[in-house]
């Protein structure tokens, strides 16, 4: 509840909230148009399904590709039972509410999951649960001593719960709100500062994210920290990421990696071409299109 009782500094000048909320206008910026205040489906929609085990539905943003970063790692060390069909889901034109997509993810978000080789078949989201459910399937990228596995999944659930004030505050104040709001984004900007500061003392007494290993908590970290680094928000100079050395040489480790470098073009749609695959079904996807 507001503790001004003037509405002068409110933003509209004189908003007060009503006594209670209700849906009756959209709030402008990027997701507008998607945004409802109840769950569900709103249309009828069978998903499509490939030749593998492995069912992926999804979109190239920083939670979908952890997903398929993890799936091209596991490939790339031979476990060929981590082929997938990579499907697109777009977003922005309300995919995720068709009834097929929301019977494996009742939250309506990418990425979501089927694994066909259970029976019956393993329905997964959330993307942590997902890399989990992955590195436990395949005994890979989840170290099995009590201690490294424990700080690898301290550092997956910090992702997880530091992702919402990076993209849905930062990112969503700085970038994507229809005009900016000094309060919202020094608050976020402050969070996303201390955040991004967390990492960077951990990079610098560790090469990996949780010690001395490459581990999920690696992947879940690059797509959003790396990304920061490498232009995602276009904040370098606001947030003076050039501050954050370590985290500088873990982005370039991490992304140098043939599988990171696969995994981020899966489902993506856009930025340069060469690096778009919408969707993907076989390791050949990634070849060059013949000219
Ligand atoms: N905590 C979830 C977050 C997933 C999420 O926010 N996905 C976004 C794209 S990155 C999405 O599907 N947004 C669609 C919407 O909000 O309707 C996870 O890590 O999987």
């Amino acid at each position: 509840m507001a503790t001004d009782d003037s509405a002068d500094r409110n933003l509209p000048a004189g908003y007060r909230p009503p006594r209670v909320w209700t849906w009756d206008q959209p709030s402008g910026g990027r997701f507008a148009n998607i945004n409802r205040p109840v769950s569900g489906a709103t249309h009828e929609k069978t998903l499509p399904r490939g030749k593998h085990p492995l069912q992926l539905y999804s979109l190239g943003t920083p939670n979908g590709q952890k997903v398929t970063i993890l799936l091209e790692e596991l490939l790339a060390v031979g476990h060929k039972g981590a082929e997938y069909d990579a499907w697109l889901i777009k977003i922005h034109e309300g995919e995720q509410f068709g009834s097929g997509f929301v019977a494996v993810n009742p939250n309506s978000k990418i990425p979501a999951m089927l694994d066909y080789s259970t029976d019956p078949p393993t329905r997964l989201f959330e993307s942590a649960s997902i890399l989990l459910y992955l590195a436990e399937k395949f005994d890979a990228f989840l170290p099995k001593e009590h201690y490294r596995r424990a700080e690898t999944m301290n550092w997956l659930m910090w992702q997880m719960g530091s992702a919402p004030y990076l993209g849905g505050g930062f990112g969503h104040f700085y970038t994507y709100a229809p005009f900016k709001i000094e309060y919202a984004i020094n608050r976020f900007a402050m969070e996303a500062k201390r955040l991004l500061h967390v990492l960077d003392t951990q990079l610098g007494r560790n090469e990996y994210v949780a010690g001395d290993q490459y581990t999920i908590a690696d992947i879940a970290n690059w797509t959003w920290y790396g990304g920061i680094m490498n232009g995602t928000y276009d904040a370098r100079e606001f947030l003076a990421l050039h501050e954050y050395r370590n985290l500088a040489r873990w982005t370039e480790l991490v992304g140098s990696r043939p599988a990171v470098r696969r995994g981020r073009r899966v489902n993506t749609t856009t930025g340069p071409e060469e690096l778009r695959l919408p969707e993907r079904h076989s390791a050949a996807d990634f070849d060059p299109p013949a000219r």
